[in-house]
């Protein structure tokens, strides 16, 4: 920030800020039963683009639904949902290009989906098989694909921040008039790593979308217990940031202050800040339960808000949407979901060798040599390993 643009008036008395002296309004476009506020500026939408948006939020609700079960069967060893979250993530991604790159946190496989993700490939990353694009190296829900733009996962949280700021001060140095788009939850931005990562942003004028998920939990943390700030938001303008606070479950606010946040960002080469508003209605992950930190009424309160139903409503309004049609669709995902399954849990693992492949550009001696004492290791005690881990 230049020193002309410090405030230079004095007063001469104490008076002290406090959170409260920054207004942070929420965008609202899209009421409760499917209608727009009378004043609301409407996103750039179409019916095409809006049953797309549509259409990925079914398959992801369905995806969610039954990869969850099959963890629960143990088919897979892990799983996270994104249930409550869906117009966040579908309403945002909606308002790239397909060359922003995205670096997500893991609760944003709906934008994956959006830009064109297959059922086959989600199956694949998580059975870990020989088609899986990370060649079986993560755990199920960490993917990443380079030919969408979409960055691998990493499991330490808010290592993504710093990255996309990276990502968009390269893609201000090449000239290409596209965005990094950072995805992160409330509780990933009380790393060290929100901080540098957007003030160098700010300082570098970096055009990166840093987009908040403030879904009111970091696991069984509720937000009161996180921070004592106005929220995210706050954190924004405080590094000099355009800044904006959204309802997280109304996709059509959602897609307006991205697209808008995505000009802003290329047109001037610089960071926004978005924070949604919304709510994880799932568990934090397979391994969590609920129960023993939220009640039962709170999570009632909120399945009221449900984002895919808002949207839903507004489509139907529109004529764009018949509700006699809306079973099948969640139908022929489930058919294709559950179909997929079987194929990829039949797939074989990965070949062993190709473990140590394109962490560097060739395989360093150091990693050669773990590679040849995995292999000794596993001829040693052959009863320890499943059969397939003999693909050496
Ligand atoms: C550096 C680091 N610390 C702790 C964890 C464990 N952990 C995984 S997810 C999570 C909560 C993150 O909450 P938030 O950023 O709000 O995302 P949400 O799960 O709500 O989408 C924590 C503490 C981790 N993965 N990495
Ligand atoms: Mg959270």
């Amino acid at each position: 920030m230049s020193k002309a643009t410090l405030n230079t008036d004095t007063v001469h008395r104490v008076g002290f800020l406090d959170k409260a002296s920054l207004h942070i309004p929420i965008l609202r476009i899209l009421q409760a039963d499917g209608t727009t506020y009378e004043t609301a500026v409407l996103p750039v939408i179409d019916e095409a683009l809006a049953i797309k948006i549509y259409d990925t939020c079914v398959f992801t609700r369905v995806l969610d639904e039954r990869m969850l079960g099959a963890q629960r069967q143990g088919r897979i060893s892990f799983y996270m949902t994104c249930t409550g979250e869906e117009a966040a993530i579908v309403g945002s991604v909606a308002a790239l290009d397909q060359e922003d790159v995205i670096l997500a946190q893991y609760r944003e496989h709906a934008a994956l989906r959006y830009r064109g993700f297959t059922t086959e490939q989600f199956m694949n990353q998580m059975f870990s098989n020989e088609k899986d694009l990370g060649k079986g190296r993560q755990m199920p829900i960490h993917y990443g694909c380079a030919a969408l733009n979409y960055q691998t996962i990493s499991s330490p949280l808010a290592t993504q921040i710093p990255q996309a700021t990276g990502v968009g001060y390269s893609l201000k140095m090449q000239g290409k008039r596209n965005v990094a788009v950072c995805y992160f939850g409330e509780g990933a931005a009380s790393e060290g790593d929100f901080h540098a990562g957007l003030n160098m942003a700010a300082v570098l004028k970096c055009p990166v979308i840093f987009f908040c998920r403030n879904n009111g939990y970091a696991i069984s943390t509720p937000t009161e217990e996180q921070f004592a700030g106005n929220g995210i938001a706050s954190r924004g303008v405080g590094y000099g940031m355009h800044t904006i606070r959204v309802d997280g479950n109304d996709m059509l606010a959602v897609l307006a202050a991205t697209q808008q946040a995505r000009a802003y960002a290329i047109e001037h080469n610089a960071p926004v800040l978005i924070e949604a508003m919304t709510y994880r209605l799932g568990a934090h992950s397979s391994s969590d339960d609920p129960s023993g930190y939220r009640s039962k009424e709170e999570e009632a309160k909120w399945q009221q808000h449900d984002p895919v139903k808002r949207f839903k409503l507004w489509l139907i309004n529109k004529g764009w949407l018949a509700e006699a049609d809306d079973a099948q669709r969640y139908e022929k995902y489930r058919e294709e979901v559950l179909a997929a399954v079987k194929v990829a849990e039949k797939l074989p693992i990965p070949m062993l060798d190709e473990i140590i492949e394109d962490v560097y550009d060739k395989p360093t001696p150091a990693l050669k040599k773990q590679l040849s004492d995995l292999k000794e290791h596993i001829k040693k005690y052959p009863q320890s390993y499943p059969k397939s881990a003999g693909r050496l």
